[in-house]
């Protein structure tokens, strides 16, 4: 954005550099999407459900991709990380999709990672209850966090902050994951205070949104689970690895 931005704490201009490209994202979904080869079999099962599927599995990719090759993530031994994104990935897949709807900016359509875009008024009448009602909720969160003038430099930060998240049980290095947490809440708390000077606590209505995307989160993985049973859900997909991953 063009508006000068006073004293960016250096944390949230390192956590901003972190930030995957959207085009060469999207470029790189579209093009796994065009060559892998349909769902093994199963072609008989609603194509949009597996195409949206295997686009939510290749976001999925591209985050695990992200958080490899962040900072302080990189110095964890291999066992913390997958700990790590075991109990995280959906909220980071949701939030993904949330902070697209908000550069999206139209309420009344959905963008896909792909650059595609759903009509949200017919989502109604196609889908279940749950599906629907998981459309609402993140459009309702889009339109909390936009209230709130939440920038791409606070989203980099809710990532770390959702990523590092020290009620992770098991550990190798604990203390690493509450140091990152602590630091990047003290950024975040300075940066939001300093740019939108208007909102007293918008720091802490950024982390009431916390909240609202696990519970959101855990209602997508039993939507998806739900789904996975009826044998709907492409196999070989990561989405589902991670969903059994945190189950047992
Ligand atoms: C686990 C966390 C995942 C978060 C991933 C967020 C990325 C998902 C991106 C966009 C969601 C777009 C939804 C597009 C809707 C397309 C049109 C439509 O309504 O299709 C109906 C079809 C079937 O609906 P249903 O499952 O309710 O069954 C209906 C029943 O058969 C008759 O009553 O739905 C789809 O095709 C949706 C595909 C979604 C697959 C996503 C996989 C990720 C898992 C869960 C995400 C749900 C969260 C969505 C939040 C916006």
């Amino acid at each position: 954005s063009g508006s000068p931005q006073p004293r960016v704490p250096p944390l949230v201009l390192e956590l901003l550099r972190c930030e995957p490209d959207e085009l060469q994202m999207q470029h790189k979904i579209v093009a796994s999407l065009q060559t892998e080869q349909g769902d093994g079999g199963r072609q008989e099962k609603p194509a949009t459900f597996s195409l949206v599927c295997r686009m939510a599995d290749q976001t999925l990719f591209s985050i695990v991709e992200w958080a490899r090759s962040c900072v302080f993530f990189k110095e964890l031994k291999v066992g913390d990380q997958m700990k790590l994104l075991h109990s995280c990935w959906s909220e980071l897949l949701l939030l993904d999709h949330v902070s697209r709807q908000m550069r999206h900016g139209n309420a009344n359509s959905l963008l896909l990672v792909t650059g595609q875009e759903v009509d949200i008024a017919p989502i109604a009448a196609q889908a279940g209850v749950t599906l629907d009602n998981l459309v609402q909720r993140s459009q309702e969160l889009v339109a909390k966090l936009q209230a709130l003038l939440v920038d791409r430099r606070e989203i980099a930060c809710l990532k770390f902050l959702i990523l590092f998240n020290p009620d992770v049980k098991l550990l190798e290095n604990q203390q690493l994951v509450e140091n990152v947490q602590e630091q990047v809440s003290a950024a975040l708390q300075e940066y939001a205070a300093r740019s939108c000077p208007q909102f007293l606590d918008k720091y802490r209505q950024l982390l009431l949104r916390l909240p609202e995307l696990r519970a959101l989160s855990v209602q997508a993985e039993d939507y998806l689970c739900y789904k996975h049973l009826g044998g709907e859900v492409p196999c070989n997909n990561l989405l589902l690895e991670m969903l059994h991953a945190k189950r047992t």
